[in-house]
């Protein structure tokens, strides 16, 4: 096997024999497979559209959830892939044969085998099969981008929202990474549009989730326990989260957010139902202590999973883009109501959480809410009493350099604010910081997608203080990346103009030294240094 998808990839270079995240590599092999598949899938969709066919949702559907499959921490289950490389190959014969031109096609668009074929197949189309290592580490970026892209359309698509121009570049982006006549020039300008195509992605799902649960609104969030039993909700899926608060509501059974859930406490629509209870613990690595001690029923709705415990395993159920061998898995198409009744038994016979904190967090300062506290918060920054912003969104991980993040925002001077967003903020969302003038000092917008929130914010702000360029804002970035979600957020920042964004706690193991020079020679992209030196740098501290 060879991975360097994540941040924390073996060594700092790539998971050989086994990934740090769990996956073995028969998996590993699955996956690879599955995405030269959908590529190959993408080529003939891309062609099919050439000829002025359309192309069908179930389609594009099946595209977005292969690559979600993918992410890093998603799915670990190989006889889950498996059938999926199947469907994905079936999908494609029949789209095929609606091709009038299949002159040229690559192999991966032709390639059909039966399983029995896979795993000598996978053995030849991973990530090293590309040589040169500046194409590969092109393609590898665009590639990563692209799964998160997938993974938010993912989400607006069990909100039946579709759109066809993200759908449509999405599968052209993927069968442009099999091009060996594009220039490492070409790849570039993909990747910059890659970026354009996150934003758009982000603003679909940003408008699924407002239409359909309201604006976030800002919300204090209890993160103790109650006495009833508790199902654990993690991941980014809040059509999954409604479907098991509707189901649980009366049956004496509350429901908890985990990690990546906190930010549906915020929307008005979750508010009604008096048994979702609060949110438990904190960012995903910490789940095998923390599930333990939950008791009652987990549902991962998306990544991040950690291959469970025993003690708990039997309490742990996926559905979506998850799979876990030997978890239960809860089927069920877009438009469709899934049946969670298994998992609320389960949670019947189960002992109450165990209180592993108290207090409460706040949150929901995304762009509507924010909006209209501008006036409170242009005035602050006239006045001096906000200095400076510093974006701190994206994603937490087991790594102990990152509580350099932790120290970044504890020793951050009185009169800056941190916006946020992702799971990235478990690092300080409990540390008491304040406010100024009744302006929390972290600001938390959301979800890792909710960054788009954050760059609304400052274009808002951009166009109050009447700047041509969203560099002059008292505005850094300060990153944390761990998947690839992460990377779309970046692409999509780099793509709106965003200069100097630092990213840490080390830059990809994808990113040739070539690479990387374009990115800090064109966006000035820099990683991180001491707290010391970057409050320095960044806030202007002595
Ligand atoms: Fe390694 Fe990350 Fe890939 Fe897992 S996802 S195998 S930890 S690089
Ligand atoms: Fe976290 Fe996995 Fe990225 Fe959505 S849950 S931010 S790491």
């Amino acid at each position: 096997m060879f991975c360097y998808q994540c941040q924390e990839t073996a060594g700092g270079k790539g998971c050989a024999v086994s990934g740090v995240c769990g996956k073995k590599p028969e998996v590993a092999a699955m996956q690879d497979l599955l995405i030269y598949v959908t590529k190959g899938l993408s080529v003939v969709t891309t062609a099919l559209r050439t000829e002025g066919k359309e192309i069908s949702r179930e389609v594009n559907h099946l595209v977005t959830m292969n690559l979600f499959v993918t992410i890093t921490n998603a799915n670990f289950d190989r006889t889950a892939i498996i059938e999926t490389i199947k469907r994905t190959l079936d999908v494609k014969q029949e789209l095929l044969m609606q091709l009038a031109d299949k002159e040229a096609l690559p192999e991966a668009a032709l390639w059909n085998g039966d399983e029995t074929e896979f795993d000598a197949k996978a053995a030849s189309v991973g990530v090293l099969a590309t040589e040169n290592e500046d194409i590969r580490s092109l393609r590898e970026l665009i590639t990563y981008g692209l799964k998160g892209l997938a993974a938010y359309s993912k989400h607006a698509n069990a909100l039946l929202h579709d759109n066809e121009q993200i759908d449509a570049f999405l599968q052209d982006a993927l069968a442009k990474t099999l091009d060996d006549s594009l220039t490492v020039d070409d790849l570039v300008a993909l990747t910059l549009e890659t970026g354009k195509y996150g934003v758009d992605g982000m603003a679909l799902l940003d408008k699924a989730n407002t239409e359909a649960y309201g604006n976030p609104e800002l919300t204090n969030v209890d993160i103790g326990v109650r006495n009833n039993p508790g199902i654990l909700v993690s991941g980014h899926d809040l059509r999954d989260l409604e479907m098991l608060l509707e189901q649980t509501a009366g049956t004496g059974v509350d429901v908890y957010t985990h990690s990546e859930m906190l930010p549906a406490h915020y929307y008005p629509a979750f508010k009604k139902y008096t048994h979702f209870a609060g949110n438990y613990g904190n960012a995903w690595w910490k789940q095998k202590e923390e599930f333990d001690k939950f008791n009652g029923p987990i549902l991962m709705t998306t990544n991040c999973v950690v291959p469970p415990a025993e003690s708990y395993k039997d309490r742990l159920w996926t559905t979506g883009a998850t799979g876990v061998p030997g978890c239960r898995h809860i089927d069920g198409a877009y438009g469709e109501v899934k049946d969670f009744s298994k998992i609320i038994e389960q949670a019947k016979g189960c002992p109450a959480p165990t209180q592993i904190e108290s207090g409460t967090i706040i949150g929901g300062f995304a762009h509507e809410q924010l909006f209209t506290l501008a006036d409170k918060v242009v005035d602050a920054v006239k006045t001096g009493a906000i200095r400076k912003f510093v974006v701190m969104a994206g994603c937490d991980g087991r790594q102990k350099a990152r509580e350099y993040y932790k120290e970044f925002a504890e020793r951050l001077p009185k009169d800056v604010v941190i916006l946020t967003a992702g799971c990235a903020k478990y690092k300080y969302n409990k540390l008491e910081l304040g406010d100024i003038g009744g302006i929390p000092r972290i600001l938390d917008a959301g979800q890792c997608n909710d960054s788009y929130s954050l760059v609304l914010i400052a274009l808002k702000l951009k166009e109050i203080f009447g700047l041509d360029d969203i560099n002059d804002l008292p505005l850094v970035f300060n990153i944390a990346w761990y998947e690839q979600k992460a990377v779309i957020v970046l692409l999509a920042l780099l793509y709106l103009g965003v200069k100097n964004i630092h990213l840490g706690p080390t830059l990809p193991a994808f990113l040739s030294p070539n690479v990387a020079n374009v990115l800090v020679e064109n966006f000035g992209i820099a990683g991180i240094g001491t707290v010391e030196d970057d409050l320095h740098l960044l806030i202007g501290e002595a």
